[in-house]
């Protein structure tokens, strides 16, 4: 009944889609229907199914004018989205009338929906995350909007070489127009950079000259499923103030002032592929408030609509901070408050305090944002005097209740000492927020026993606290993997539209693990999807994958914590075992076919030289006659949401390995686990809340633990033994690297020293642990009965990780905003 209130409008025959499909061909497209080609059909069938969404779209934004509920706002410098078009028409309920539709018309929908580009604003966890909490935001029926930048380019494409090294090439994604934008050209803020600021008597500053460039709306429209809420994603463009610099232009200075347009222009040009390291890049700091001041400007004015004076603001506005990167939102909205709206600073700092909750999705040091003063007040002066002014108060407080403690207040402090003083951004979060979380239990308990202890300590525990991470089942198992989704509906006896809204309802297959009917079913579907890779990796790459195999994947972002080099490693090692094996004894071998995917960041040189060893391992052990019936390695180049589409359903045992206390959470694990793939892991991050929900029986867990890791550093750097005594295996291994066995003797040498070194990922330490975890994997696979069984009951047991759940846990302990349905007219 709610889910036909939701389509209330949309026209759901098939002859209404056949016909609103023709007429975009030959309005919108100027095409003949008859010599259309699947680019074209793509094109006419968004179109059309974008008409939908717009009309939803509109009576959703008037709900919200209309009942002026509070709203949240999700700031993230990267949305990491995926294709749009198979996930409107899931979450408009058109999906068989599309199909038929375009069927009549001549065209297959899969061949239709594989033309579209992923939208790939985004570097990984965080970005995907932030696409899937927009998916729940309007599943949820949340007053939820996301504001991001429109990227020209997003991540960059990646090719490998023969020798097996990452190239990159831009991403041009907007090449072919792109219909899931609406261009709001009169929707426009000016943002200024560099000038001069003056400070008043009475506190106010006046901030004037440098630069200004405008910032210019693209609207993204985020249907719900099965709701007739859709939410709006906004992503600003910079473009040049005037189309060139007049006062330039008037002295002579051409050049200059088209110059001066094309650094406006630059401002969202390209993502930043880095993740995990911040370099100090003053484009990417003007990226950075840009966009906050573009986005709060935008929030302001809506606010102002409804007549209330802004010391109401937090009543009506909540803004969620995606990690430190809009961080400079706080002494933004300060300037506003006290420059603009002539606050006083106590009462601005309260409204801003009220209005601001920050999510950390990191500990490790080198990931902690921090900028060069110098820089800050080049760019931003006056905010520069803000931030100074935040401090000032912030170390009187904590001096008042630790006097005379020195070193706690430059711990605390958000000017960190140097040469050049940097802003630690993450200090500056936490002391501008209402609340602080951590993206799993894990990971908020290190947040708040290392990098904020003192803050901790300084503002009580209340302030902190865990949202652990979700994904959007609606992709991420009913679109991916359609197969599964349609045996757990004819399963539960419960239709999709509900299960995929309450996915606690999976836990009615536990008792079908015991069904072997069932679990055939279950097997060959699985079966089904190794052979849909299988079929993606033939026709992309020309090479012949085995599907009678295991099928072992790990797919992340290269880093060294994520320690893929653990698992290349222990590749090696089964291939060193196996061509020591008579015949007799690799019989009893069960095949293993490893996949690897995942970019890294352009100037990581560790984790290129990485990717040139699984490329290289791959061509040597692929081909070897003693071994290629047993073990095989791929490297899929150019990992994307699309391509993890394929892969996950795919999978039989996924590696998610990272040194225990480093991986935030993880939400590929939570994929692989939905689609009853099997997880091998360390004790961390999210993967501890997985086996607590399925069971510690179901997983593979292996490896050092959290507490135990300072420790082990010390132990390398201090008391250092050879890594022949300590992990003979690994030894071997690293030796047969180091002599050539793959090629390229010396090239790896410097990834080698990582490990032969200070090991600070302690790959010498878990090793051992890791390949006796490989062989309990073995040892489970060759009992299918059991393996299935554990398959089933994993899914079965993921209901907690529905990213709808994420979402309502940031709505009601942090947000206090409430779900607004889009009422009928009356
Ligand atoms: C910062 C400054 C300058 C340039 C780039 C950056 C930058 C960009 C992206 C820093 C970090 C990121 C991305 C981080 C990220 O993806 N973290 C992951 O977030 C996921 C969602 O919470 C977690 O599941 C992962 O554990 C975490 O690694």
């Amino acid at each position: 009944k709610v889910w036909k209130e939701a389509l209330r409008g949309v026209d759901k025959d098939v002859p209404s889609v056949t016909k609103s499909f023709v007429n975009h061909v030959q309005t919108s497209l100027a095409r003949q229907a008859y010599n259309l080609d699947d680019l074209g059909a793509y094109q006419a069938a968004a179109l059309s199914v974008r008409d939908n969404l717009i009309v939803n779209w509109n009576e959703t934004q008037l709900n919200y004018t209309r009942k002026n509920p509070k709203r949240a706002y999700y700031l993230s410098l990267e949305f990491l989205m995926g294709r749009t078009l198979d996930n409107a028409l899931l979450n408009l309920g058109l999906k068989e009338e599309y199909r038929d539709g375009v069927k009549k018309l001549g065209f297959s929908i899969e061949d239709i929906l594989d033309k579209e580009r992923d939208a790939a604003l985004g570097n990984g966890g965080l970005g995907r995350l932030a696409a899937c909490y927009l998916d729940s935001g309007s599943s949820t029926e949340l007053p939820l909007w996301g504001y991001g930048l429109r990227y020209k380019y997003g991540i960059f494409q990646q090719l490998i070489s023969p020798e097996g090294n990452q190239l990159e090439a831009p991403d041009p994604w907007l090449e072919n127009q792109n219909p899931w934008e609406l261009p709001r050209l009169d929707v426009t803020y000016e943002v200024r950079f560099y000038g001069q600021s003056e400070r008043l008597a009475n506190g106010r500053g006046i901030w004037q000259g440098g630069q200004e460039v405008v910032a210019v709306a693209y609207d993204v429209m985020i249907p719900g499923y099965g709701t007739k809420t859709t939410n709006n994603l906004r992503l600003w463009e910079s473009r040049p103030k005037r189309g060139f610099d007049l006062n330039s232009f008037n002295a002579g200075n051409y050049e200059g002032a088209v110059e001066s347009s094309n650094t406006a222009d630059a401002i969202t040009s390209v993502l930043y592929p880095n993740d995990h390291t911040s370099f100090g890049k003053e484009l990417r700091l003007k990226q950075q408030y840009f966009w906050t001041a573009a986005s709060l400007a935008d929030i302001i004015r809506r606010f102002k609509q409804q007549g209330k004076p802004m010391n109401q603001l937090p009543d009506y506005v909540a803004i969620q901070l995606n990690d430190t990167h809009p961080t400079l939102a706080i002494p933004e909205l300060m300037r506003i408050l006290i420059d603009e709206e002539d606050f006083g600073w106590d009462q601005a700092w309260s409204i801003v305090t009220n209005v601001f909750f920050y999510t950390n999705h990191t500990v490790l040091p080198e990931a902690l944002e921090k900028w060069p003063v110098p820089l800050i007040e080049h760019v931003l002066p006056r905010h520069l005097q803000i931030i100074y002014d935040i401090n000032l108060f912030f170390l009187q407080a904590v001096e008042r209740k630790y006097p005379n403690d020195r070193e706690r207040l430059a711990r605390m402090s958000l000017i960190e000492e140097g040469f050049p003083k940097q802003v630690r951004m993450a200090h500056l979060a936490a002391v501008g927020s209402r609340k602080v979380n951590g993206v799993a239990e894990l990971h908020s308990d290190l947040v708040k026993t290392t990098i904020l202890k003192d803050f901790v300590d300084f503002e009580g525990v209340s302030k902190f606290s865990n949202v652990t991470n979700g994904i959007t089942p609606r992709r991420w198992l009913d679109q991916c993997n359609p197969e599964l989704s349609d045996l757990i509906t004819k399963t539960l006896k419960v239709e999709k539209t509900v299960w995929l809204k309450d996915l606690a309802k999976l836990k009615g297959l536990i008792p079908f693990a015991e069904d072997a009917a069932f679990r055939k079913e279950w097997a060959a579907i699985k079966q089904r999807n190794k052979e849909r890779l299988a079929h993606y990796v033939q026709t992309t790459l020309g090479l012949t994958v085995r599907t009678d195999a295991m099928f072992d994947v790990q797919i992340k972002r290269l880093h060294e914590y994520k320690r893929q080099t653990l698992n290349i490693l222990g590749v090696i090692h089964r291939y060193l075992t196996l061509k020591a094996m008579t015949p007799e004894e690799k019989k009893k071998v069960n095949p293993r076919v490893v996949f690897f995917a995942g970019k890294a960041a352009p100037a990581y040189y560790i984790a290129k030289l990485t990717i040139r060893l699984i490329v290289n391992v791959a061509s040597k052990i692929n081909t070897d006659p003693d071994t290629k019936d047993y073990l095989q390695l791929y490297f899929l180049p150019d990992y994307s949401v699309s391509l993890a589409e394929v892969l996950i359903p795919a999978s039989d045992i996924s590696q998610h390995i990272s040194t225990a206390g480093t991986e935030a959470s993880g939400t590929s694990n939570m994929k692989f686990c939905l689609n009853g793939g099997l997880l091998l892991g360390t004790v961390d991050g999210a993967n501890i809340e997985i086996a607590e929900e399925v069971g510690e029986s179901n997983v593979f867990f292996f490896g050092h633990l959290t507490p135990a890791v300072e420790d082990l550093r010390y132990q390398h750097i201090y008391h250092p033994v050879p890594l022949e005594e300590k992990c003979p295996g690994l030894a071997r291994v690293i030796e047969q690297v180091a002599a050539g066995l793959f090629g390229d003797a010396e090239i790896y040498e410097p990834l080698l020293n990582t490990i032969r070194q200070t090991d600070y990922y302690l790959l010498s330490d878990d090793f051992d642990s890791y390949i006796a975890a490989l062989g309990m994997v073995d040892e489970a696979y060759q009992d299918q009965d059991e393996w299935v069984k554990k398959s089933i009951k994993t899914t079965a047991n993921m209901g907690k990780f529905s990213s709808d759940r994420a979402i309502l846990e940031y709505a009601e302990s942090f947000w206090n905003i409430e779900p607004s349905p889009v009422e009928a007219p009356k």
